[in-house]
């Protein structure tokens, strides 16, 4: 069946009805994504957005896919404390000459520290924002009180995510509740912040645990306006070490679902990259993905390489333009 494409915009989403948009053929799906994509955005308009880790590692939080939580005392990783301002706008710099125009920021803590550190971070979005680039920080839990205060300095968006679907989320993370995590992202909205959230994919979760992280980014009003799809980089030392690599057509699945429940969110092929290759990352861009993480690190693990990334936008741009690069 080939289900004519809905405009809509629909915040009362049911999770049976995101599992059987995920579950239609392949083709059908990815048509229906991409014609939702067409109608919302210029699908040539793919988003590099780099990343960097400002404080790594010795997070207090158990959460078992990542290699920042102290409580994974086999994962080889130094931990390294908030970094000096002048660092991290130096590799903002970078970013910008290289080609991205958005810069993240990310801090293995609980929730945002306040006073000299806090300030620190405010001095570093600033200074993003004064290079004209978006800036978004994920800190961990903030108040409303950081958050206002971040909108001060100029911040754009405020990535923290959901990770996975209500029932499943208890598996994966004990030390922090989901609706801890709802409560930061109502903190986030009502200072007036953009919301980046989204989650990870190829943890055990099911196709239902799946749908039911989408139904509860979709019930945002106004949605999320980014929303990063992570593949899970099994980390050694982590519990989820043994995880066997998600097929990429799932990834491929969950993005079209995403772009569908979400059409004006910027959907985020964000970690996993690095083992796609071209054609499955072409194939998530034509269901609906409109931005990448761009540089060779994501926050501790490795991402695509540069040249990699140079290759594909070059594959992706008009022959004319190709003939002209080579
Ligand atoms: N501590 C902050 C927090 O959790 O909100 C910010 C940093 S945290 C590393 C940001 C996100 O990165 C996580 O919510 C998770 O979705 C993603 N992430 C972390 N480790 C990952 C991994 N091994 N594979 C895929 N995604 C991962
Ligand atoms: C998101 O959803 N993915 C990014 C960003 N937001 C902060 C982080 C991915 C981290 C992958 C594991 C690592 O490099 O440590
Ligand atoms: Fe800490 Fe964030 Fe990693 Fe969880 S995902 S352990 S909160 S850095």
């Amino acid at each position: 069946m080939n289900a004519p494409a809905d405009f809509s915009l629909r915040y009362d989403w049911r999770v049976e009805e995101i599992v059987a948009i995920h579950d239609q053929p392949l083709l059908d799906l990815v048509a229906q994504a991409n014609a939702v994509h067409r109608r919302f955005h210029d699908v040539n308009d793919v988003q590099k957005a780099a990343l960097l880790s400002i404080k790594t590692g010795g997070c207090p939080e158990d959460c078992s896919y990542c290699p920042q939580s102290a409580h994974h005392r086999e994962v080889k990783l130094d931990r390294v404390d908030l970094m000096e301002t002048a660092d991290v706008l130096g590799a903002a710099k970078t970013a910008r000459e290289a080609g991205a125009d958005r810069f993240c920021m990310g801090a293995a803590w609980r929730s945002a520290p306040e006073g000299k550190r806090f300030d620190a971070v405010l001095d570093m979005v600033r200074g993003v924002r004064a290079l004209g680039m978006e800036a978004c920080v994920t800190l961990g839990m903030i108040n409303e009180s950081q958050a206002r205060r971040l909108v001060e300095a100029g911040l754009t968006a405020y990535n923290h995510n959901l990770d996975t679907g209500p029932e499943f989320y208890g598996e994966i993370i004990t030390t922090r509740t989901y609706q801890d995590r709802l409560d930061t992202l109502k903190a986030v909205r009502g200072a007036g912040l953009e919301m980046c959230c989204g989650g990870i994919i190829g943890m055990g979760e099911s196709v239902k645990d799946r749908a039911g992280m989408l139904q509860t980014l979709a019930s945002f009003d106004p949605h999320p306006e980014s929303v990063p799809i992570n593949a899970l980089v099994a980390v050694e030392g982590t519990p989820l070490a043994g995880r066997a690599r998600i097929d990429p057509l799932d990834l491929v699945r969950m993005i079209a679902t995403t772009r569908i429940v979400m059409p004006k969110a910027r959907v985020r092929l964000s970690a996993g990259r690095s083992s796609l290759s071209r054609e499955a990352q072409i194939l998530c861009l034509v269901a609906g993905a409109n931005s990448i993480f761009y540089g060779e690190k994501l926050l501790t693990t490795g991402n695509a390489g540069v040249n990699e990334d140079d290759a594909l936008f070059a594959a992706l741009a008009a022959r004319e333009a190709r003939a002209a690069a080579s």
